[in-house]
């Protein structure tokens, strides 16, 4: 009888235990599936945030390498063609190609006075549509009244906010330089040196690419020759010379000399 009441004793304490346990599991079984959930949601959101940061971290890696590459590359492209600016030959392939200009000033006469009259001559005329490419240049001296200077006026009303002389070489070629030559006779008196000076570059006449490298020419008036190295690299069949100017300004001749072989 004491061991079936002992034996009853360890039966009780053991179901007491269960149950104690059972409640326990119970009331730990959610917070700790929560938290478990919690725990998941978190690394999906770390690894969501290391997968940012990585791939963040990795575009920006691969975008500093390759940039880093391409800037060598560019580098030593440029360190190999040719940094410093091309060296031009000494012809003038210019010489005789023919080019086109944007509209020149018609001047009136008594009745307009000097302002413009669209049915008046051109002012200073381009004699034959060859003066800026016949390597005919005038004396430093000579008025601008003189045949071999053409004359661009600002004040035109077809002025497009700037003038411009295009010379078709015949072929694509690489180029080094260009030349213009402008009357300095007079200046200051409505009459500037070309400003604000730009070239471009072309292979079929209608898409431009800025090809002036360095310093443009000052406005200085003493120079008569306005000389622009063009980029390195710089290549096409036209060249553009685009110009302003503060009312005339007179061109002679423009030159294009080509990279040295
Ligand atoms: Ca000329």
């Amino acid at each position: 009888m004491k061991k079936l009441s002992l034996m009853l004793a360890f039966v009780l304490v053991f179901a007491l235990v269960l149950v104690a346990c059972g409640d326990e599991t119970e009331t730990s079984s959610t917070p700790a599936t929560e938290s478990s959930v919690a725990a998941t949601e978190s690394t999906e959101e770390s690894t969501e945030a290391s997968t940012e940061a990585s791939t963040e971290a990795s575009v920006e890696e691969s975008t500093e390498a390759s940039t880093d590459e391409s800037t060598e590359e560019s580098t030593e492209a440029s360190t190999d063609e040719s940094t410093e600016a091309p060296v031009a030959g000494d012809e003038n392939i210019a010489a005789g190609k023919s080019y086109t200009h944007s509209v020149l000033f018609r001047q009136g006469g008594a009745d307009v006075g000097w302002g413009h009259d669209p049915n008046a001559p051109e002012a200073y005329p381009d004699e034959g549509e060859v003066t800026l490419t016949d390597g005919v240049i005038p004396a430093d001296d000579a008025l601008y009244s003189a045949v071999e200077w053409v004359g661009f006026n600002s004040n035109d009303p077809d002025y497009l906010g700037y003038h411009f002389i295009t010379v078709d070489l015949g072929a694509k070629t690489d180029l080094a330089k260009f030349v213009f030559k402008y009357g300095t006779v007079a200046l200051g008196q409505g009459i500037s040196a070309p400003m604000t000076i730009e070239i471009y570059v072309s292979d079929d006449g209608e898409t431009w690419s800025d090809a002036v490298a360095g310093d443009v020419p000052e406005n200085d008036e003493t120079t008569v020759n306005g000389v622009c190295e063009l980029e390195a690299g710089a290549s096409g069949q036209y060249v553009q010379f685009r110009f302003t100017s503060g009312g005339w300004a007179f061109i002679s001749e423009v030159e294009v000399y080509g990279a040295a072989e």
